[in-house]
């Protein structure tokens, strides 16, 4: 295991007399998880056990049944995954810092391993943990191919000052996985009673559970061997025209983590396609540029985070007159003048997941139609987490950056309310793909 992939996360050296656990969260993964491969060497090394624990909080960062189904129906494959090599897949309920810490001490755990999350709750999370226990604890980057902290020690400006920091270290880091380990020795814990825990889950059911995709790691090499063997070769040119389904549509199994983007990458790079470099530098460079902003900038959520020239040209423009103004409703129920908006809009309502093309227009134009940028990105971002599978993700609150605040990206001409921020337009997307029929095709959506 690359030292580099850990941090320790307290400086305590003694160890409880029980088994090693990974609490897992986000890499809901038996295979291809480095947090798990690490837990599982720390517990060879020291003659213990392993153990799997994941903590299912309720309300999450407003998650809806859709979500929650899409994840608890991954979690059963791992622990039946995770079963076939003797390791105890054990379900907590309730928040982390009070579950996962009484979990150390009632089983005299011996350390603790979790894996990493940029995200501000998960922070949280591992410091209410952290004061709580008394043995080694430590985090380990699962997500990433080359481990957010090694890529930069900074926040970065844009992909083109991330790019050959990351392309330097790949050598290093996308290698191929070691498979888990069998183990003879399991410590009996209680089963899991998913009925319970699927019922007293308080959770938000407006959001219906999506049909069109199946979820758990086999589900999600399905999707993989599907992406390679039929739409990777047309990536390039048509990733950007919503009509077409050359999209890879792996974002909701990345974001749960059933499957990992090293995985993707070392199979797409075996191919030998040429359009592979385009899919890369996407799940490469893009991704892990998405994690730095929200590793190193706090503000990732808000108008605040966004660089200095983009506040300046947004606040001179926050008097500007807006030609059309809509509520929160009016937006979420697709009812704006613009029938491609509100095809976008209703795509990601039914399907869960708006296409890339579109994400990069809809939030635009939600900067264009709201009285100020902050509630424009306030709004986008309850829509997107309430809607798209693969919601409160750092690729989603980057993409939503990148739209309304030119985060990542460059200063262009200056306009009315945009300013400098980049401009996008009906016409321009009628140049780019055919508009009706995208519009027709989310009509027949079911
Ligand atoms: N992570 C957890 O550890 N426990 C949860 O109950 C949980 C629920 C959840 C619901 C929707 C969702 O999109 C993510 C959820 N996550 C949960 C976190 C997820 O695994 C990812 O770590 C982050 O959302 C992305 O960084």
């Amino acid at each position: 295991m690359n030292e580099k992939r850990v941090r320790r996360l307290n400086e305590i050296d003694t160890r409880g007399q029980g088994p090693v656990v990974y609490w897992m969260s986000r890499d809901q993964r038996a295979e291809d998880n480095w947090a798990l491969l690490s837990a599982q060497e720390l517990a060879v090394e020291n003659k213990k056990p392993v153990v799997v624990v994941f903590c299912l909080v309720p309300e999450f960062l407003g998650a809806a049944i859709r979500h929650y189904r899409f994840m608890i129906e991954g979690l059963k494959d791992v622990e039946q995954e995770l079963l076939k090599k003797n390791i105890p897949f054990c379900l907590l309920q309730g928040q982390p810092g009070e579950e996962v810490s009484n979990f150390v001490e009632n089983h005299e755990v011996s350390l603790l391993v979790t894996d990493f999350d940029p995200l501000r709750i998960k922070k949280k999370w591992k410091k209410e943990v952290k004061n709580k226990i008394r043995v080694p604890f430590f985090e380990v980057d699962a997500h990433n191919i080359v481990p957010c902290w090694a890529a930069s020690p900074k926040q970065e400006f844009a992909a083109y000052t991330i790019r050959n920091k990351i392309k330097s270290l790949l050598p290093e880091f996308l290698i191929d996985f070691p498979r888990l380990k069998k183990q003879n020795e399991a410590v009996k814990i209680p089963d899991n009673d998913w009925e319970k825990t699927g019922h007293n889950l308080k959770v938000d059911f407006s959001v219906p559970e999506l049909k069109w995709i199946k979820p758990g790691e086999k589900e999600a090499r399905n999707a993989l061997k599907r992406f390679i063997g039929q739409k990777l070769s047309r990536y390039p040119e048509e990733r950007n025209d919503p009509n077409e389904d050359a999209v890879s549509d792996l974002s909701p199994y990345i974001h749960f983590g059933q499957i990992a983007a090293q995985r993707i990458a070392l199979e797409v790079r075996k191919t030998g396609i040429k359009a592979r470099d385009d899919f890369l530098e996407e799940l490469i460079i893009r991704r892990e540029l998405a994690e730095n902003y929200c590793f190193y900038n706090e503000n990732y959520d808000s108008f605040q985070g966004f660089p200095d020239w983009a506040q300046k040209t947004l606040d001179e423009h926050r008097p500007d007159q807006r030609e059309y103004l809509y509520s929160l409703k009016q937006f979420e129920s697709a009812r704006t003048h613009d029938d491609l908006w509100n095809a976008a809009q209703l795509e990601m309502v039914k399907r869960g997941k708006m296409h890339g093309y579109m994400r990069m227009y809809w939030a635009k134009k939600i900067l264009e139609w709201t009285r100020s940028p902050d509630e424009a990105q306030k709004i986008a971002l309850y829509l997107n987490d309430k809607y798209e599978l693969d919601g409160r993700d750092p690729n989603g609150y980057v993409g939503v950056a990148w739209s309304i605040g030119g985060v990542h990206d460059r200063a262009w001409p200056s306009r009315p309310v945009f300013g400098k921020i980049r401009y996008m337009s009906y016409n321009g997307c009628r140049s780019k793909f055919d508009v009706p029929a995208y519009i027709d095709k989310v009509r027949s959506i079911l």
